[in-house]
């Protein structure tokens, strides 16, 4: 099918030579490598246990915590983040300044080859700004990871308090 639908657009001569044909079947073939190649690499991004902390009702701001493992050779690029509890979605880091823990916007959190990027209380994280609606114990938010080449990858974070669930213990920041 595809095939029929290339060749009608590209208008070939009825008679195709033989170096059409090789050129077709070399163009499929490359096509289905590259078929190929993308699922396996889209694998090569792993999320682990994503999650949103929970806020009373009517604050207006909350965090997204996540682990992304990176199973591939090259480093990859989170550049941005997406979710309609949110009206304004940011990737932030916390930075010690001035012997104050203070937050910054990021253009990107790089996750490199065979590695990974924390995100966690003190750390980096994905910021919700201005909550589009209260927050629900358990519940599960859908937030859309956005990366440099492209790809986008959807996960559902569980709505529970912060710290809940995470290996690291966090004595040095209660300010996120
Ligand atoms: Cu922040």
């Amino acid at each position: 099918m595809r095939r029929r639908r290339l060749r009608d657009r590209r208008q070939w001569p009825e008679q195709h030579s033989e170096s059409n044909m090789t050129k077709t079947l070399s163009f499929l073939l490359a096509m289905v490598i590259c078929m190929a190649g993308a699922a396996a690499w889209a694998a090569t991004l792993e999320v682990q246990a994503p999650m949103v902390r929970m806020v009373p009702p009517g604050q207006s701001v909350s965090a997204a915590f996540m682990v992304l493992h990176n199973h591939g050779m090259s480093e990859r690029s989170l550049v941005a983040a997406h979710s309609d509890v949110a009206d304004a979605v940011e990737l932030h880091n916390h930075i010690m300044e001035d012997g104050m823990m203070k937050m910054r916007r990021l253009d990107a959190i790089a996750i490199p080859g065979h590695g990974q990027a924390v995100l966690q209380p003190g750390g980096f994280h994905i910021m919700l700004i201005g909550l589009s609606r209260s927050l629900e114990m358990g519940e599960q938010v859908l937030i859309e990871l956005e990366f440099a080449d492209g790809e986008r990858l959807a996960v559902d974070a569980v709505v529970q308090m912060a710290g809940v669930g995470q290996d690291h213990s966090d004595h040095s920041s209660h300010g996120d």
